[in-house]
Parts: structure tokens; sequence; C-alpha cells
């Protein structure tokens, strides 16, 4: 069955319509409510011939939207020689036919037009079994429902061939009709079980890094962390002006400096509504969150949503269990802002965070110590005096002091120093060999 993944991006590029509904609790950019789904289709491949808004004061159980906005949809589908009808929502297996009884036309939701998304950027063997098995968990039921009725809709479509390809078909495909139930299960069984063996590998991995400060970059969706990855660590990973430009995971050697090495690795982008299935089966690529020391979580700072998906990413983090991690925020992309009030209002927001560009290297060597004062601690200026026949001592001073002065008196040496506390504190496991004479740090 693997055959019937496909990652080739349709050759005709596909018209869609874009239909957003907002309710009273919706959370969107009042500019710009479908700003989000259009790069989405954008990334997808197809180009956005019309927009259309919907505002509900629920959601309509049968059809998401009214029967009446339904109509319209088919209207305006047809004006603007739509092939598919993209919704910004999670729609039901059973919304989504009979929209389309309606409608006439392929109707995909959010959801499945990010699935597609990663379905064409996977690259690695195991980037693609991940998504055969969401795709498989979540388009298929869906699928299922518009095989049914295709014959109809190729009917009414604009064209037959843009029914039967393109967006949203990508991974599982349209042989997907000759596919029992009974197969697609297995398949899925057997996916699931291949991935807990990439899923413990990938643990291994990690582990096997253990003695190693280990941070990975996580942060929505072209925020910029491969560019960041590449700033910092010279490692020349892919970067592009796209939505989940990176599915697949690189871990690097980053040189910080004063001796201190670190490994550093680049994951998916976050975004938000990121379908469940999605984060279940990635859980091998997030892995190295998951096992990180430290997060630097890179944020979009010109971006006009940046504080909402700072949320997203926090919200996703949290459902990975790494909420409680240490992180710092890189608030990123400072060269793309105009306004300088918005960056008076984030640095108020997030008074911790380092502002960076990865485009130009502002403030990069802040970074660098941001993320070492993190692995060190607070540097301090202490007076120590320490055994000389204590070799491992003397070692450890070498390796974790910065001394200006030094005097010998007899067996033991006096020293002006600067040290993180976290080694600091360490020096009582060498016990009278060791004494702080004066701590002025402090
Ligand atoms: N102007 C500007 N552009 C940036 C900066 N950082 C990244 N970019 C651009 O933003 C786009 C996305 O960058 P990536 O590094 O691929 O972003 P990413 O977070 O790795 O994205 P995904 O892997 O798709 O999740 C690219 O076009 C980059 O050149 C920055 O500091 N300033
Ligand atoms: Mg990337």
């Amino acid at each position: 069955m693997s055959e019937l993944y496909r990652t080739e991006p349709t050759a005709r590029r596909e018209r869609v319509l874009l239909v957003g509904v907002i309710l009273p609790d919706s959370d969107v950019d009042a500019h710009d409510p479908l700003g989000e789904l259009r790069s989405l289709v954008r990334t997808a491949g197809a180009k956005v011939t019309d927009e259309m808004i919907a505002r509900r004061g629920r959601i309509h159980p049968g059809l998401y939207v009214g029967s009446g906005k339904a109509g319209q949809i088919a209207e305006a589908a047809g004006a603007a020689e739509a092939d598919v009808v993209v919704f910004d929502a999670d729609l039901s297996p059973a919304q989504i036919r009979d929209l389309e009884k309606i409608i006439a036309r392929r109707v995909l939701d959010r959801s499945e037009v990010i699935l597609d998304i990663f379905a064409a950027h996977a690259r690695t063997r195991e980037a693609k079994l991940q998504v055969e098995l969401a795709q498989l968990e979540y388009t298929y039921p869906r699928l299922r429902h518009m095989w049914a009725h295709l014959e109809r809709i190729a009917g009414g479509a604009t064209s037959a061939a843009a029914a039967v390809g393109g967006i949203g078909t990508r991974g599982p495909g349209e042989k997907q009709i000759e596919i029992d139930r009974r197969l697609v299960r297995k398949r899925v069984a057997e996916l699931k079980r291949r991935i807990v063996e990439i899923d413990k590998r990938k643990q291994r991995i990690v582990q096997s890094r253990q003695g190693n400060f280990l941070i990975c970059l996580v942060g929505y969706t072209n925020a910029g962390k491969s560019t960041m990855m590449n700033l910092l660590t010279g490692a020349g990973v892919g970067v592009a002006d796209q939505l989940f430009a990176t599915l697949d995971t690189r871990t690097r050697r980053w040189n910080l400096g004063d001796g201190q090495v670190a490994l550093l690795s680049d994951t998916v982008g976050f975004i938000s509504r990121l379908p469940h299935h999605l984060i279940a089966s990635f859980r091998a690529t997030f892995e190295e969150a998951i096992g990180a020391d430290l997060l630097l979580h890179v944020a979009d700072a010109s971006a006009p949503r940046v504080v909402q998906q700072i949320q997203a990413v926090e919200s996703v983090l949290g459902e990975l269990g790494c909420e409680r991690k240490d992180q710092l925020l890189l608030l990123n992309k400072t060269d793309r802002i105009i306004d300088p009030t918005i960056r008076t209002v984030l640095a108020d927001k997030y008074p911790h965070a380092v502002f960076t560009s990865a485009v130009t290297g502002e403030n990069a060597g802040a970074v660098v110590e941001a993320v070492l004062l993190k692995i060190q601690g607070r540097q301090v200026s202490v007076t120590i005096e320490a055994d000389c026949a204590n070799g491992r001592l003397m070692q450890y001073l070498a390796h974790h002091t910065r001394t200006t002065d030094k005097t010998y008196h007899g067996s033991s040496v006096r020293m002006e120093a600067t040290i993180s506390e976290k080694h600091l504190a360490a020096l009582n496991n060498f016990g009278k060999d060791v004494k702080i004479l004066t701590d002025i740090g402090k």
C-alpha cells in the first residue's frame, strides 16, 4: 500500500474559494481573518480565487454554516470558477459530505490542508510514515464520503480532473477508493507499530546525547527557526518563506565560546489548531523538544498576531508535556518591525525576551549570552583557595573559572576568579581542599 503515497504536487494549480466562519468566541485576526488559511492554501500549491466570511451565532450541526449560506457559497464558488472550497474550520466527515452535496465541489477543512502540506514536504522515511498515519486517520473517513458521490461532483465542477487530484488528495490518494476498510485498519496498525519503533529509536538517540546540554528551537511555523539555526551554528539547513518548510529535525554542535558547547536542534513548526493526529504521530519529531534542557522559542515579532502565535506554541508545548521546561523567547525578524511602538509593547509583555534578527544578525551576541546564562547560571566573582595537590580540583577550576590573579602559598593557590553560580555550588564536592574566601559578585 505504500505506493499509494504520493508527494508530487499536481501540475495544474487548482482554484480555491476560502470560507471563514466567525463565531462569537472566534479568536481571528480582525483585519485579515483568512490570512493564515490563505498562506496555507498557497503553500499547498493552489490559487485563491475568492474569499467569503460567514458570521454565525453558533455552528450549524449539519452543515457548519446554515443552508442559506451554503447556497451562497455554492454560487460564489461557481462565479469564482473554484475547483475546491476550503473552510477555515474542522469539519466532521458528515458535514463535508452534506456541504459537498450543496456546493457540488470538493470541500476541505483546515486540517486537511495542513496534512496536505506535510505530505508534500515530508522527505525522510520517518516523516512520510508519520504523515501517512495522520492522513489515514484524519482524511480517510472524509475521502470515503467524497468518493461515494464523486461522479456527480466531477460533472458539476469546472474541471473533472480537478475533482480527483490536487490539494487535499496528496498522500493516500484517489486509489484509496479501492481499499477496503479492513486493509486501512491493518495499515494503520502497521504504521503505528513502526512509528513506535522510530519513537523508541529517537528516544535512545536523545538519551545518548545526555551529558551534552541539549537546546531545541521551537516556534510558530515560518518564524525563522531554521534561519536562526544557520546563524548560530552555520548549519546550512533549508530555509523557505513557506509554512512547514522543515519537517525533519536536524541537530548540530553549537560552540558558544567560553569553552561551552551545546547541541542545537531544529524542529517542525507549530500552528494554531494543529491537528491532534499530527501532534500524536509526529511525537518522535518532537522528541528533541521533549528531551531538551532548554527551549529556544523563536517568534516572528513582525507578525501582526505574534502574541497569539506565542500562545499557540505554548499550548502545543503543553500538549507535549514541555510547559515547565526552561525557555528563552527570541523575538525574531526585528528588521521587519516598522512601528517602533510594537517593540515597546512586546518588550513590556515579554521582559525576558531577546529581540533579534536571524537575517541581519542583530543581537546574535545577546542570544549567545542569554543562552550561556541559562546553561551556566549567573557569574560571580570570588576568591578561591585550593589545594594544588588535588589534580581533579585543579582541572575543574581550570575548566570553569576565569582567573584574574593567582598567588601560591606553599601547596595551595589563592585565585581571584569569575565562576558561574552553578559551578561554584559544585565546588562543595571537593570538601576541605577548597575554600571560598570572598563572594563579592552577589
Ligand atoms: N526579514 C527577516 N526574515 C527572516 C528572519 N528570519 C527568518 N526570515 C525569513 O522567514 C522565512 C522563514 O524562515 P525559516 O527559517 O524557514 O522559518 P522556520 O521557522 O524554520 O519555518 P518552518 O520550518 O516552515 O516552520 C524565510 O523566508 C526567512 O528568510 C529575520 O530575522 N528577518
Ligand atoms: Mg524550518
